[in-house]
């Protein structure tokens, strides 16, 4: 019996990751913009894989505000709870309340169903660049318990023709693209204090392409383009992330990155 169990473990998740070796986008983080993105890409038919460094998705939903467990969405993001099938709840003045533990499931469930594949508990410590132009190409990740022991092991590639940063707060796939490769022209102008209402529109405009196959999606937005942070309402971050698929699907659609 052992024997079998760990066959069957070794060879179909073995095989799994080899499909999944090269894909059209690559989406670092499972948050609220992360799953977003990852649902709307995927049910366009694009192939689409998700790292979450930790064994867990959602991100900052879970402890709700401040671990009081409701967060809020406003009127504008409320197709998307729909689309999701995320109950709510009025809380007036065009703002609705939501559960996290709901949010969570449903944002996974529909990004699963919609056929991305997510893989927890990976680090993504760098990305693959090419000249001419220069362009982000792909990822370089490793299992979290590795990273975290500081051990010095050599990561695996995923090639992308879409690298989505949606790793919150510090940025970190464009922080490591800012740093090691300047030619991309992208940098961390850093976070502002919070101001709700005007972050969360801004947050949506800022959303986009940076640089030849290196996107930003979510909270990351503000830390790229020095924009104030919002605090636990979580209709800005819905729609940057489908804005980001939107982005990402007319690009996709170019000569430029057909293959
Ligand atoms: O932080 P997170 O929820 O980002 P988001 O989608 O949403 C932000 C809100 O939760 C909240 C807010 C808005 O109301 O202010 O903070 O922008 O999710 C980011 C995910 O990325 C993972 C991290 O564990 C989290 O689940 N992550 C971060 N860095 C890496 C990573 C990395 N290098 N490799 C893999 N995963």
């Amino acid at each position: 019996m052992e024997a079998k169990i760990g066959r069957a473990i070794v060879r179909h998740g073995l095989e799994e990751l080899d499909q999944y070796t090269e894909v059209d986008v690559a989406i670092v983080g499972a948050g609220p913009s992360g799953l977003t993105a990852a649902r709307y890409l995927a049910e366009r038919g694009f192939k689409v894989l998700v790292f979450e460094r930790r064994f867990s998705f959602g991100g900052g939903i879970g402890p709700g505000g401040n671990m009081i467990p409701k967060i809020v969405v406003q009127e504008e993001a409320v197709p998307i709870l729909r689309d999701f099938r995320i109950r709510y709840r009025p809380a007036g003045d065009g703002l609705y309340t939501v559960d996290p533990a709901e949010m969570v499931a449903k944002l996974a469930t529909g990004a699963i169903d919609a056929g991305a594949k997510i893989i927890l508990g990976v680090h993504v410590d760098d990305v693959i660049y090419r000249e001419n132009p220069p362009r982000v190409a792909g990822l370089l990740w490793i299992w979290t318990p590795i990273q975290m022991s500081g051990m010095h092991v050599d990561p695996l590639y995923t090639l992308a023709k879409a690298v989505v940063d949606a790793t919150g707060h510090d940025a970190e796939v464009v922080s490591v693209a800012s740093r090691k490769i300047p030619e991309l022209g992208v940098s961390i102008a850093g976070e502002k204090s919070a101001w709700a209402e005007a972050s969360e529109k801004l947050v949506v405009e800022h959303t986009g392409r940076l640089a030849p196959g290196l996107y930003v999606t979510g909270i990351a937005v503000c830390a790229v383009h020095n924009l104030p942070r919002m605090g636990p309402i979580f209709g800005g971050m819905l729609m940057s992330g489908k804005k980001i698929a939107d982005v990402i699907t007319a690009d996709l659609k170019t000569a430029a990155y057909a293959v």
